[in-house]
């Protein structure tokens, strides 16, 4: 791990690497890949048996471009192999496990040696000045503690930085704007959803947003759109940016958004001497030039305990080398829109959920959060939209003395939102209009499909 330039005062945590000159990226990504490629055939079972199948050793790479010969790593080898099959050190050497927020089949387990948690914190600490954090600012740590990846990774580059933290957790929102308001922090962590449960129990209790001093949001580990962005500028006087990771790679820290390339909505930049992405197409493989949108890749090249060749992530993003005004010479990547197992075709239409958001986090009476249920009855796809009205709202129809006027509203609502969905996305839903507060929302991550339908009817 490099130790070089790390300076709090400017906006860049490690400014030689930021900025390397694409060449000496290159050559030192080859590098460590050669180093992998021999890491995994000697301590892994695993991949010592893959390699060997696909007749690769760590002499065949002779350039970048050869990682498309090398076998690619799925989150069901992870699940073959729970829970160490994938570790090339001795659970001895394991500093500390983490796991997945997924909620299917059996949590996903991470391990980290110490070398590995210094990386992480570094990485953490570089995304955090990518977004402008400086040493001195303080920081609601708002992404859950404890298994989840989101929490202690942020925490840790925060301290690394120089950083205050204040490690607020998930969850008892009032709370949490307390301490927002009194210690004033300047920057906000935690998943754009949580952030607009923020931003609308300050509308509820009627607190001006100039009493909190929030300037940055740094919002991740689920989808969220520009709808999403422009909602919480205006709710929280603050600057959003994306931040995107995985347990599997390391957790939050893969990559991150610049002010510039959020103004310009081209993506977040890849900490690429550690993370090699790719592009591919998720039904061949085949590897995809850059621009070109497809299922996102990892390769880790300096991670210990649980490194990870070519892994597929299932999440819809593509690559770009156009120059980012803030000098960092590190690839972006776009906007995770979607997870390929999000992307839904409910009666043979195409949909992914974040078209869904963008439609509803705009409108004036609705809270950010849905539910889409879909089901199968008598061969046809049913669907039911869940939908949230917001505390405001709710209050407002709540005290109207005349119960047939509030009924009014929430019908002519309803009707208003079945239109939508049927004008702009081409589905027909039955739409239910739910208190605040009542849909399920998961400490990470909200939870915002429920597909009922029998595995091999999904499409
Ligand atoms: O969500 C790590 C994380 C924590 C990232 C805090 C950012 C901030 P997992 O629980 O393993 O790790 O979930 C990883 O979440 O494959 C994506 O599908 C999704 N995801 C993460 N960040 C973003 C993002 C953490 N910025 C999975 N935009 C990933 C869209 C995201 N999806």
């Amino acid at each position: 791990m490099s130790k070089v330039a790390n300076n709090p005062s400017t906006s860049t945590w490690n400014a030689r690497t930021e900025h390397l000159p694409e060449v000496e990226l290159k050559d030192l990504q080859l590098s460590r890949l050669k180093l992998l490629l021999g890491e995994l055939e000697n301590n892994n079972a695993f991949y010592k048996t893959k390699l060997k199948a696909n007749g690769v050793t760590s002499n065949t790479i002779k350039s970048l471009a050869d990682i498309k010969n090398l076998p690619f790593t799925t989150k069901g080898d992870l699940q073959n192999n729970y829970p160490f099959g994938l570790f090339t050190k001795p659970v001895s050497e394991i500093a500390r496990f983490h796991s997945s927020s997924g909620s299917k089949g059996k949590p996903t387990i991470v391990g980290y040696t110490a070398n590995d948690l210094a990386l992480w914190s570094e990485v953490c600490a570089r995304s955090l000045a990518c977004a402008g954090v400086r040493a001195g600012d303080i920081i609601q740590n708002s992404y859950g503690y404890g298994l989840f990846t989101g929490g202690l990774g942020i925490h840790y580059g925060a301290e690394l930085l120089g950083a205050t933290v204040i490690p607020a957790s998930g969850g008892m929102t009032r709370r949490q704007l307390t301490l927002l308001q009194d210690l004033k922090a300047r920057v906000l962590c935690c998943t754009p959803t949580y952030a607009m449960n923020i931003g609308h129990l300050m509308e509820e209790l009627e607190i001006p947003v100039k009493t909190l001093n929030l300037q940055i949001g740094i919002f991740g580990a689920e989808p969220w759109t520009e709808e999403m962005r422009a909602q919480l500028t205006k709710k929280l006087s603050i600057q959003p940016l994306d931040i995107y990771g995985l347990s599997e790679i390391i957790g939050p820290g893969v990559s991150m958004e610049c002010p510039h390339s959020a103004a310009n909505q081209d993506g977040m930049h890849v900490w690429e001497d550690h993370f090699y992405p790719e592009i591919i197409d998720p039904k061949t493989g085949a590897p995809l030039p850059e621009g070109e949108e497809g299922e996102l890749v990892f390769t880790t090249i300096t991670k210990e305990a649980m490194p990870f060749l070519r892994y597929r992530t299932g999440d819809v993003s593509s690559l770009s080398r156009q120059p980012c005004a803030c000098g960092r010479t590190m690839v972006k990547m776009a906007r995770v829109k979607a997870r390929l197992d999000e992307m839904l075709i409910i009666r043979g239409v195409n949909f992914y959920p974040g078209a869904l958001e963008k439609i509803l986090v705009a409108h004036p009476h609705l809270s950010a959060k849905f539910l889409l249920i879909i089901d199968r009855q008598k061969a046809l796809d049913t669907i039911n939209l869940q939908v949230e009205l917001n505390r405001q709202t709710a209050q407002k129809w709540d005290s109207l003395s005349d119960p047939g006027q509030a009924s009014g509203h929430h019908q002519r609502l309803k009707e208003e939102i079945k239109n939508l969905l049927k004008d702009l996305l081409a589905i027909t839903a039955e739409v239910e209009l739910m208190m605040p507060g009542t849909l399920p929302h998961n400490e990470a991550k909200a939870v915002r499909i429920i597909d009922k339908r029998p595995k091999a009817t999904q499409e």
